[in-house]
């Protein structure tokens, strides 16, 4: 019978729902993007069947529990890029298990790779360790083939005796040499429920990785302070591959136009000029890039950025500005300054981008600093459209998770500190002031940023919407009293005694 299954079954790549703090705090209302690695990993698998299920959409979990029944599967393969979405991550491996004891379960991702050890009493078999365009292909192959369970599969975690442990690393596949996503495993009917604000959307990168070494970010650890990039003809498939109706894309590079000269002339220069004088034109409605980067970067690369938002449709950019004082900049090796983070966001604002600041609260901020974010971003009302604000998290995979290890062991304890609690809207470090007023000054930063006015621009904004995309107007009806959430200091409070109890709330010892 599990030969049967190993050989014959489906293999289900599955994103996770997510976590009930992240859709406390709007951000599911805001934006919902394609389940990009699932599609990236289904185009590296040579096999006829491949499904793609995303769980965050309405309903599928219980087609998930009826695909179990009916047929179960010889691999499911469940994406964990958030390590606050590990509950249900595990929850998925749990009825898995369940209902169909044969099949073999693995989790990859950021969230499962770079804390494997939160996941060893897990319902799974193997853990992916990093990238697993090669390694999942080949565990689906040997299934197929062997129709066993392997002992130790290349680039996993597996258990030896009882004990988990990485087996030998498998080969890397360099970006440019990946098989095209699979976009046609995604069924069509998700489309409708990926979307950037007002506009249904796509997503796809044209790179990954980064040189920087920020304390608060994973991505270097991961990709080894290295910047790959894709194929020409695959970003273009990725294009090609958007319904009609969708009005935005989102190109997820860690840092977009983060490149090598040899290398923008290779994949950026040509495909501006593919989108400007065929793609676009081609299309029936008018499509926004959003793109995420530095900058400093954008000031170097100031004219391919123009080029881009004067021919490209690059209408959105989130800048990493990250702190207001070059002390704090430093003290999180961002290796900008203040003044820099002006001048970009001014010149993108003067070419008419949409520009959305990125801000993260250090968890030792006093009243001195919260008032100097508030003086910047009142400086710059005019310039930034929206902000976006994370409170310092010790994420695993970074520098600050190592560092606050060794202070808090306790911080790698998931009944301690929780998977919800990585959702950055807490202090999972000790707070400098009472935590009580911490948390009033974040809701205040809220507060003085983002004020939601109902003006032309909102009005016309959701006729649009109602125009040519009316399932999204739920949604966008439902942000307001998101937003709200995020202005009031009890909020965040209650939310931190739901993920981590009194920790880091009561005085600690003098
Ligand atoms: C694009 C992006 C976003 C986008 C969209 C993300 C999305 N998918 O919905 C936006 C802007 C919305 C976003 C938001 C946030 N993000 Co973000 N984001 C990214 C970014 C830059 C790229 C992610 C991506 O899609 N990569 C493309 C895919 C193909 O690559 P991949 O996920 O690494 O997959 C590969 C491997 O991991 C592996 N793999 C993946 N799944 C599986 C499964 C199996 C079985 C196996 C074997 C292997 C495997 O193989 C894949 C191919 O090689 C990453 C940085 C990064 N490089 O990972 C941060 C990152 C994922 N984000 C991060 C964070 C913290 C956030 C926010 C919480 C920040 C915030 N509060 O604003 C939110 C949370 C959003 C949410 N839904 O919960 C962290 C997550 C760290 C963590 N451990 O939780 C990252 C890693 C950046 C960092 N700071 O280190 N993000
Ligand atoms: S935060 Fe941005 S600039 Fe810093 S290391 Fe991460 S991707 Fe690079």
């Amino acid at each position: 019978m599990a030969q049967n299954v190993l050989k014959q079954g489906p293999i289900l790549l599955v994103e996770p729902d997510i976590n009930q703090i992240t859709r406390r705090f709007g951000l599911p209302a805001v934006a919902n993007y394609p389940p990009l690695a699932a599609v990236r990993l289904a185009g590296q698998i040579d096999d006829s069947r491949v499904v793609i299920l995303d769980l965050r959409i309405p309903r599928e979990r219980k087609r998930f529990d009826e695909l179990l029944r009916s047929s179960p599967p010889a691999l499911v393969a469940i994406s964990l890029t958030f390590t606050s979405n590990g509950d249900e991550a595990m929850a998925i491996a749990t009825a898995v298990r369940r209902h169909s004891p044969e099949t073999v379960i693995v989790m990859g991702g950021t969230g499962a790779s770079e804390d494997p050890a939160s996941f060893f009493d897990a319902d799974i078999d193997f853990i992916g360790f990093r990238h697993g365009d090669a390694a999942l292909a080949a565990l689906c192959t040997s299934l197929r083939r062997d129709g066993t369970r392997p002992d130790s599969p290349a680039g996993f975690y597996s258990r030896k005796q009882g004990q988990w442990a990485l087996g030998p690393l498998a080969e890397e596949i360099a970006m440019d040499a990946l098989l095209p996503y699979a976009w046609d495993r995604l069924p069509r009917s998700y489309w409708r429920h990926y979307y950037q604000g007002y506009r249904p959307t796509g997503m796809g990168q044209m790179s990954e990785g980064c040189p920087f070494d920020c304390t608060f970010c994973s991505v270097w650890k991961v990709h080894g302070r290295r910047v790959n990039v894709a194929a020409l003809d695959n970003v273009k498939h990725d294009l090609r591959c958007l319904p009609e109706f969708i009005r935005a894309y989102f190109f997820a590079d860690d840092i977009w136009m983060q490149a090598t000269e040899s290398q923008l002339q290779a994949l950026h220069d040509p495909l501006l000029e593919w989108v400007a004088a065929e793609w676009l034109p081609s299309r029936r409605h008018e499509l926004w890039f959003t793109t995420e980067t530095r900058t400093d970067l954008f000031l170097r690369q100031e004219a391919r950025f123009r080029a881009w938002a004067d021919r490209g449709g690059l209408q959105r950019i989130l800048f990493g500005v990250e702190a207001v004082t070059d002390d704090q900049l430093d003290e999180y090796s961002k290796r900008t300054t203040v003044d820099v983070n002006s001048e970009a966001l001014r010149k993108a604002s003067e070419w008419g981008v949409f520009v959305t600041a990125q801000f993260v609260i250090p968890c030792d901020a006093d009243r001195a600093y919260f008032d100097e974010m508030a003086r910047f971003l009142e400086a710059h009302r005019g310039v930034i459209n929206v902000s976006n604000f994370t409170i310092a998290t010790p994420l695993p995979g970074t520098e600050l998770y190592e560092d606050e290890l060794r202070r808090h062991a306790d911080l790698a304890d998931r009944s301690v500190v929780t998977h919800p609690a990585f959702s950055l809207f807490t202090a999972l470090s000790p707070m400098k002031m009472e935590p009580a007023e911490f948390y009033e000054q974040v809701a205040r930063v809220h507060r003085v940023a983002n004020r939601f006015e109902l003006d032309w621009t909102a009005l016309e904004n959701l006729a649009i919407v109602a125009l040519r995309s009316p399932w999204l107007l739920p949604n966008i009806l439902r942000m307001p009293s998101h937003l709200k959430e995020l202005t009031r200091a009890e909020t965040f409070l209650s939310t931190h005694r739901e993920v981590q109890g009194e920790r880091l709330l009561t005085p600690r010892p003098a």
